[in-house]
């Protein structure tokens, strides 16, 4: 009997309708909406015209590439990340694709598979104008464990966060509602337990399995897992309630589907929750960065001062700044 692509729509159809069982991507009942982009205060850089100078990092195997170039002059970083295959296009994928059989043995046979141009998208991020920390947060390198006892967040990180860190400007664009508006899930407004809820950039929000969000605090004082202690603790069951129940509501992901944790250190110093579908191992989530949000309210509840006080261990790349300092002799380190 001959096989044709085509006949595997049939298979398509059989997958579209086994999603529904709690088991596959229910896309059709919890649609991950698309939504229109709003540009915040920053220009618009248009990427068609990038430039590149150098690949940052390639990983084959997640089909993503990190590149840095230019942008009219201006220094940028694009992240090109081939997207997901979804169900619901499957029929649509073998019927319309152009075919070429590459090879055939016995019972296999590998194809090239070209399918029209709104199936074949590649998910691009743009970084621009690009700092020269933006272009070392990307690019390939080796890290290091370090351990980093109260002191050393006093004399050393505190110093260097303070005077090098990214800027804090498209979370304020979103908690001004001048940038992301219609992304928004969920907004509790109160000013000292209230947050909103939104995507992730890193999610093309076109299939539930590796649904990511983030959770942006309103409150602007604290920088980070460093900053909380059992004061924090309402803002904090605040979001684990909120954030589940908005989850289950948009999405139909149940809270014990669901990974809630905060990194340390994370790239940008104003709290934030992380949110995954459970079955995703998105990049951060290893027990190096990760801490769990339920582990974080229970560390406070045993220990008001826990974070204050703990020797905390987090990765750092070698090219990241920090890393300088904790390496240089303590007295000349405070900066
Ligand atoms: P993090 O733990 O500070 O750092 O998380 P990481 O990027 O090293 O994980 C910040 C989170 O905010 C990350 O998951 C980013 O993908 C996400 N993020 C960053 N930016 C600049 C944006 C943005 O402009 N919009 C949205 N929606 N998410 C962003």
């Amino acid at each position: 009997m001959t096989c044709t692509i085509s006949s595997m729509a049939d298979c398509a159809k059989q997958s579209e309708v086994d999603t529904g069982d709690g088991n596959g991507t229910d896309v059709a009942k919890h649609p991950a909406k698309k939504q229109k982009i709003e540009a915040g205060d920053g220009d618009v850089c248009e990427v068609s015209g990038f430039e590149v100078k150098k690949v940052l990092r390639d990983c084959a195997r997640e089909k993503t590439m990190f590149l840095q170039g230019k942008i009219a002059e201006k220094e940028a970083v694009v992240i090109l990340e081939k997207t997901p295959i979804h169900v619901d296009t499957l029929n649509e994928l073998f019927r319309e694709s152009q075919l070429t059989m590459e090879s055939n043995n016995d019972i296999y046979t590998t194809y090239c598979l070209q399918p029209p141009a709104h199936l074949n998208v590649i998910k691009t991020t743009v970084v621009c104008p690009a700092t020269e920390k933006h272009v070392r947060k990307y690019q390939e390198q080796e890290t290091v464990l370090v351990e980093e006892t109260a002191e050393d967040y006093r004399t050393i990180t505190l110093p260097f966060l303070e005077s090098q860190s990214f800027s804090l400007q498209w979370v304020y664009n979103i908690l001004e509602k001048k940038a992301e508006v219609e992304q928004v899930v969920y907004e509790d407004p109160d000013p000292k337990l209230g947050f909103i809820l939104l995507p992730d950039f890193k999610w093309d929000q076109k299939q539930l399995d590796d649904l990511y969000l983030i959770a942006i605090v309103h409150r602007r004082d604290i920088k980070s897992l460093r900053d909380l202690t059992s004061d924090h603790l309402p803002l904090l069951r605040n979001i684990q309630k909120k954030g589940k129940d908005a989850v289950r509501e948009r999405y139909g992901i149940k809270g014990d589907k669901l990974r809630m944790y905060v990194h340390y250190q994370p790239s940008y110093y104003h709290f934030h929750i992380h949110l995954n579908a459970l079955k995703y191992n998105a990049p951060g989530t290893g027990v190096d960065r990760a801490h769990l949000l339920s582990n974080v309210i229970q560390n406070l509840e045993c220990d008001p001062q826990y974070y204050k006080t703990r020797t905390l261990t987090f990765p750092l790349r070698e090219l990241d700044g920090l890393l300088s300092h904790f390496r240089e002799p303590k007295d000349s380190a405070k900066l």
